[in-house]
């Protein structure tokens, strides 16, 4: 019996997400299952248009909680990395592959790239100026030029923090090993990831393996430090010493609150 043309075009394109979900599979950390939702996805979302800037931020906004205006723009361009204005769906799953499921250099990689906002390979002073722009919100009591002073103090306390051989540029390696040294020194610059309960939900829609999102930071962080899990431990509280680093920094008690409540909402990394 002839096969009319819209099943043959239908089967056409079941073998085409098949062959990129066995490509992509290879080339991400979903398997050909995972790719394949992840395609579907892609193909729902691009039915109606392109996924382009507006689209992926959308996305990244709702799905993904990434809420920093700046921070979308710049996650953005860390999908569409052929700079070609729009995200393929190769882009589309190797970008969510890093995010989701990506380990520590990969995320490392995603967060350099991502703050390395004239993508020269270096972080510059204007660069941290720029992101952390916002990120005191008023309601504190602090008045615009107040703010303004917080925001230099706190560009200038990821400088020291992050700049290790004080050359007024952060290296790839500098950001690297300071990562390395403290786990949230990941988002210092700004909240460019999904949090944990995003992952968790947006992984039980294609996979009943979500909960291993956990392994991120958890595990691998530590094999890779060859740390034992309570020195591990030990260095995801620095929370505490990085805020009492802003604290010495702050002017007065009102300013010292903000910084607490920077701190809190900035370095949201679940563990
Ligand atoms: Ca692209
Ligand atoms: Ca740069």
């Amino acid at each position: 019996m002839k096969k009319s043309g819209a099943g043959v075009g239908r089967l056409a394109k079941q073998h085409r997400l098949q062959a990129s979900a066995e490509r992509l599979s290879k080339e991400s950390r979903f398997n050909h299952e995972e790719c394949k939702v992840l395609l579907y996805i892609f193909d729902k979302i691009t039915a109606f248009g392109d996924l382009d800037r507006l689209r992926m931020r959308e996305i990244l906004h709702t799905t993904f909680q990434i809420t920093d205006d700046v921070m979308l723009d710049l996650v953005y361009k860390a999908f569409d990395r052929d700079n070609d204005g729009v995200v393929s769906d190769a882009e589309w799953v190797r970008g969510l592959s890093t995010m989701i499921r990506g380990d520590i250099d990969q995320l490392t990689e995603h967060c350099y790239f991502v703050y390395d906002m004239n993508g020269d390979g270096s972080l510059a002073r204007e660069e941290l100026t720029h992101c952390l722009k916002g990120c005191i919100l008023a309601g504190y009591g602090l008045d615009q030029e107040e703010v303004e002073d917080c925001e230099r103090d706190i560009v200038e306390i990821c400088m020291k923090k992050l700049d290790m051989d004080r050359d007024g540029q952060i290296t790839f390696p500098d950001f690297q090993n300071a990562v390395m040294e403290d786990p949230l020194m990941l988002q210092a610059i700004g909240p460019c990831l999904p949090g944990a309960n995003a992952i968790a939900s947006f992984l039980s829609l294609i996979t009943d393996k979500f909960r291993r999102y956990t392994e991120t930071y958890g595990r691998r962080w530590v094999r890779k430090k060859k740390q034992s899990m309570a020195s591990a431990r030990r260095s995801l509280r620095n929370i505490q010493a990085a805020v009492s680093v802003m604290n010495a920094n702050a002017k007065n008690e009102q300013m010292s609150l903000a910084t607490v409540a920077i701190m809190k909402s900035r370095m949201s990394v679940k563990y």
